[in-house]
């Protein structure tokens, strides 16, 4: 029988069509290549503040993401991504010329200079920036989609928290409060073995963090996030419970980080053969080999999605570099609020004591 290059629809996994998994397979492409350009960016001194590779979790990101709806006018699902997910970012709507920008702190970035790597909000596109204090992500996007449940909106957010952050007591209050409140909300716990050099057996005692599910009354799944049907399969459950109104889904993506916190930590603390083994598990190319043996991609079609996002990183790295810094005057604007607020005033009255 002549080798088949092409599968039908009809053979396809977890309800993906085969544009739908080659435009997952685009999404890692370019988070992964985008990544590669700003580190050559970073070393020619173009970048302002750090860069923190997300190398080996480009899966669980983008899986994850690729179960939401994402839309441009502000009505679509809400991310709070954290430094380790450029892929979501992508996935959600944003472009690699903005994530260029940003980096390079350009007055026409997303954050107009005033914050850098991944620290920007975008509500048409349903991007919820981060603060950097670790933990707080999380209480801020319970009541974000909190206030979406109350206004009626069908919208789900979806958060990523680093095995390090999950011991803080904001993120203890957070999760909390979204499972009290049943708040649509979908927590990736990305289980990537390091908080910088702290390993997960100084960080917890809990043998996996699903089990932290059980303590706080909601659902929970854990998922090799490195496979990423899986993990999309996962995230995509979740997704679905928290839109049918059964609120938080804890999900525990077991990963690894394949570089160091960030450019400046040679990640010495990590013992040789453990960063051999996860190299073994590089999400993107066990994704790629997974493509072209199910024959959901040819490699002509793989080879066209490389050239498409060499492409697009390449003119966006080149635009960002040409760009300039935002004006000095700048500086000044924006700092509380764009809206003009005018009186009158509308306040809640207090309750009158004589009635009580
Ligand atoms: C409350 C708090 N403590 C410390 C830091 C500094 N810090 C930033 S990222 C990081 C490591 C976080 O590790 P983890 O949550 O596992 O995420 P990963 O870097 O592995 O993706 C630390 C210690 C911080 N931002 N906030
Ligand atoms: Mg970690």
């Amino acid at each position: 029988m002549a080798k088949r290059t092409v599968a039908p629809d009809s053979e396809l996994v977890a309800g993906l069509t085969r544009r739908q998994l080659q435009e997952i397979y685009y999404y890692l492409a370019l988070a992964r290549a985008a990544e590669e350009r700003l580190e050559i960016l970073f070393r020619q001194g173009h970048v302002h503040g750090g860069l923190y590779r997300s190398l080996g979790q480009e899966g669980e990101s983008v899986a994850c993401a690729y179960a939401l709806r994402p839309r441009t006018d502000g009505t679509g699902d809400l991310i709070a991504p954290l430094i380790r997910n450029t892929g979501a970012i992508f996935v959600m709507g944003g472009t690699p010329l903005e994530y260029f920008r940003q980096y390079l702190a350009r007055g026409a970035g997303p954050s107009r200079g005033r914050e850098t790597n991944i620290h920007f909000t975008d509500f048409a596109r349903g991007i919820i920036g981060p603060v950097s204090p670790l933990g707080t992500m999380m209480e801020v996007l319970a009541g974000a989609m909190l206030a979406c449940r109350m206004r009626g909106e069908d919208r789900v957010g979806m958060i990523w928290c680093g095995d390090g952050q999950t011991s803080t007591g904001a993120w203890h209050e957070g999760i909390n409060f979204a499972a009290v409140q049943r708040c649509p909300v979908v927590v990736v716990i990305e289980a990537n073995r390091w908080a910088f050099s702290t390993p997960t057996a100084l960080q917890t005692r809990a043998k996996q963090f699903v089990d932290k599910a059980v303590g706080y009354g909601i659902a929970g799944e854990r998922v090799d996030g490195n496979d990423v049907i899986a993990t999309y399969e996962a995230a995509r459950r979740a997704v679905d419970r928290a839109r049918a109104g059964e609120g938080p889904t804890l999900l525990e993506a077991e990963t690894y980080r394949l570089r160091g916190h960030a450019q400046h930590d040679a990640q010495d603390y990590v013992p040789a053969d453990e960063l051999e083994q996860a190299q073994a598990r590089d999400p993107v190319e066990l994704f790629r080999k997974r493509l072209l043996a199910a024959a959901w991609a040819t490699s002509a079609e793989l080879a066209a999605v490389h050239g498409r996002v060499a492409r697009e990183v390449e003119q966006a790295a080149q635009q960002a570099v040409a760009d300039p810094y935002p004006e000095a005057e700048e500086a000044c604007a924006g700092i509380y609020t764009d809206v003009e607020i005018r009186p009158p005033w509308t306040r809640l009255e207090a309750p009158d004591p004589a009635r009580a």
